[in-house]
């Protein structure tokens, strides 16, 4: 399919240098090119994108990113300067890429005004926040369904962009479950279980019911939500912890919720999310550099959907979306 849009694909940058976080994701031998490929956007990536009918990207920073920078002030200050980095890459080749904000979460107050600085002034298309931050202390993680984070919600409500809820590791101090297993950590798992499991907590805490607009995306199929959200659903009503929402999680997932293919080029799971959530609510993506372009884009070329879903999935939905 030629005219692909996607929206998990990530950039670095060494002015402020953050490209360093994503080297512990490679060995010694991948490392180089990994960097060479998070650095640039407008070369190798562009010509990537031409080569497999990918017509636009959204970019985003990589991961943790600003979410790791407990000390707010450099969080603030970062975000602003690498939006704006992100700005100008993009005003190169304005019909093939766009932005999602990146947001020092610290500060709430400061969250919310520089979402809407990138939104309003530099016409970015959302925000990517990558997972819980820890504010003041390394040892702290907040997570969005924090109460401090309402008025953030209710200013992505109010302009009209979703948040995509991207992973990142837990806190050393919260690995047991995968201490002795290393291998559990990162993309292979813990992504996904962490991320879907932040998901959860944005349903549970009422979120949605006092901002029914919000719009959330997560990669990677949905971090095993769709495949699973029966059996929540199914069970909670018999906790005796109690919770006070007034819809069906699955409800949530219906309404609130978009899912990409980040990373997860299988076909049967693909299915499973359509049949879920219907095919009006999943974008192709690809999660460059970490994962590779080419295998995203041939699998996703390679599969008999059929229209429309085909084009639903690999653009539309994102046209409409982000008002594209
Ligand atoms: C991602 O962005 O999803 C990612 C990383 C690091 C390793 C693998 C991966 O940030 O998919
Ligand atoms: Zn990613």
């Amino acid at each position: 399919m030629r005219n692909k849009i996607a929206l998990e694909e990530h950039f670095g940058a060494t002015d402020p240098d953050i490209v360093g976080q994503s080297e512990e994701h490679f060995t010694p031998e991948t490392w180089p090119e990994a960097r060479k490929q998070l650095l640039d956007i407008n070369d190798i990536r562009l010509r990537k994108m031409d080569a497999l009918g990918i017509e636009r990207n959204i970019l985003s920073l990589l991961a943790p990113g600003i979410q790791s920078m407990y000390g707010g002030k450099q969080a603030v200050d970062w975000a602003g300067r690498l939006n704006d980095h992100a700005a100008k890459e993009i005003a190169k080749h304005p019909d093939r890429f766009s932005g999602f904000a990146a947001l020092p979460m610290q500060d709430p107050d400061a969250a919310c005004a520089e979402l809407e600085r990138c939104v309003t002034d530099l016409g970015f298309v959302g925000a990517l926040v990558n997972g819980f931050s820890q504010v003041g202390d390394p040892s702290t993680a907040v997570y969005l369904d924090d109460r401090r984070y309402w008025p953030f919600w209710e200013t992505a409500q109010r302009l009209d962009v979703p948040v995509y809820l991207h992973p990142r590791d837990p806190l050393e101090d919260q690995q047991r479950i995968y201490e002795g297993h290393p291998w559990l950590l990162g993309s292979a798992w813990a992504f996904s279980v962490e991320t879907g499991t932040h998901a959860l907590r944005l349903m549970g805490s009422g979120l949605f019911d006092a901002y029914p607009g919000v719009q959330v995306i997560l990669g990677h199929l949905g971090e095993l939500l769709p495949y699973n959200i029966w059996r929540t659903d199914h069970r909670i009503p018999m906790s005796p912890r109690g919770i006070a929402v007034k819809q069906k999680f699955a409800y949530y997932l219906h309404h609130n919720f978009y899912v990409t293919t980040s990373g997860n080029f299988h076909t049967p799971s693909l299915a499973d999310a359509i049949v879920e959530m219907g095919a009006d609510r999943i974008l192709f993506s690809t999660d460059y550099p970490f994962e590779s372009m080419e295998e995203a884009a041939n699998w996703y070329d390679g599969i008999e959907l059929g229209d429309p879903n085909l084009q639903k999935i690999g653009r539309e939905n994102a046209v409409r979306l982000f008002k594209l």
